[in-house]
């Protein structure tokens, strides 16, 4: 069994994009990978967030990572705060990852570009997700195609480390969707759905309302022109609601477009598939968001598991350094 590790940060609401490109993938796969997954608590804390509102905000994408049918019981499922080898191998990557490597990387460049205060966590970002994979001798690391020059990063720092200290990391691979795990925003689909842009109409919540849901595809942009045909780069609006439809229906792309003429039909049917697809969803969460206290228990039984990997990483990883024993 490879060893997966995978992180998602517990800032906005849990979309379509969430789901199709990464969450449903760690569902399918959770029987025949030894997998983590980790809400990434520290990583939200890069800009500044309101307490209550972010103590919220974990227990409630917990919630959702289990009521999308991750089982507790068989994957480690842990908030990233509750171990703390995290901070510690993260301190170590700063030391081992080059100002200028960071510097370059793009969703730094773009996130400070689009805040007022750009905090030195921001900068360093991705020295702590490469903590986050190499601490638990990870293998695989699923994640859409946005995250590729993290990953790559987090591989030359284990690659750098092992060459300096000898031999103490495993170097991870990363694995992206072969199909175009991209979601696109229903009001501009030239941008991908996402948590940090404000876009209420073009982004489809996994929590919104049947009602809602059919409402944000109906509105959905499209194009002037008014056949059906998969066609991302000519027909973003299109391709999206097919790519969805494909997605929630498990077919092909071009099979689905081929069985319409109308852009009304297509829109009705994505909005129902997604609905459906969500439904399972929404259920176990009612259940489990009246529990709260359940959750805690399975973030704790999570974290006591991570602990073990990460701590026994820490004691190698103290060693090689050259930093007193525990
Ligand atoms: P932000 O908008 O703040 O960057 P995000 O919506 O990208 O957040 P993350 O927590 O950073 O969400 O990512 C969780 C996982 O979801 C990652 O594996 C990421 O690659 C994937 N993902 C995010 N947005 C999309 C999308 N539109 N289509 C497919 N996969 C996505
Ligand atoms: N940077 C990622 C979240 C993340 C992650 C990780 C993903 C933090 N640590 C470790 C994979 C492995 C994001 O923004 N989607």
């Amino acid at each position: 069994m490879a060893r997966v590790f995978s992180g998602i940060q517990p800032t906005g609401e849990i979309h379509l994009g969430n789901y199709l490109g990464a969450v449903r993938r760690w569902v399918a796969t959770q029987h025949d990978d030894d997998a983590l997954y980790c809400i990434v608590d520290l990583h939200a804390l890069t800009v500044p967030k309101d307490p209550t509102e972010l103590r919220a905000k974990i227990l409630e994408l917990a919630q959702v990572l289990v009521a999308a049918g991750l089982d507790p019981e068989v994957v480690t499922l842990f908030a990233q705060s509750h171990v703390a080898e995290h901070t510690e191998l993260g301190w170590v990557m700063e030391c081992t990852a080059s100002f200028g490597e960071l510097r370059r990387m793009t969703q730094f460049k773009e996130k400070a570009e689009r805040s007022e205060f750009v905090s030195a966590g921001l900068f360093t970002y991705p020295a702590l997700m490469a903590a986050d994979i190499l601490l638990y001798d990870t293998e695989k690391v699923p994640v859409g195609d946005d995250q590729r020059q993290h990953l790559e990063l987090a591989r030359d720092l284990a690659v750098r480390f092992n060459s300096r200290y000898g031999e103490t990391f495993v170097v991870p691979e990363a694995a992206i969707p072969p199909v175009a795990a991209r979601v696109m925003d229903l009001q501009d689909p030239r941008r991908k759905m996402s948590k940090s842009v404000d876009s209420p109409q073009g982004t489809v919540l996994v929590l919104d309302e049947p009602k809602v849901i059919e409402r944000k595809f109906k509105r959905a942009v499209t194009d002037s022109e008014s056949e059906v045909r998969y066609d991302p780069e000519a027909k973003p609006g299109v391709s999206n609601l097919v790519a969805i439809l494909a997605a929630a229906t498990d077919r092909d792309p071009h099979e689905v477009a081929a069985g319409y003429t109308q852009y009304g039909p297509l829109k009705a049917d994505t909005a129902e598939a997604v609905i459906e697809l969500l439904r399972p969803l929404q259920e176990r969460f009612a259940e489990l968001a009246a529990d709260p206290a359940e959750t805690a228990r399975i973030l704790a039984m999570g974290a006591e598991k991570a602990r073990k990997t990460a701590s026994a990483t820490m004691v190698r990883v103290r060693d090689r350094l050259g930093l007193p024993p525990l």
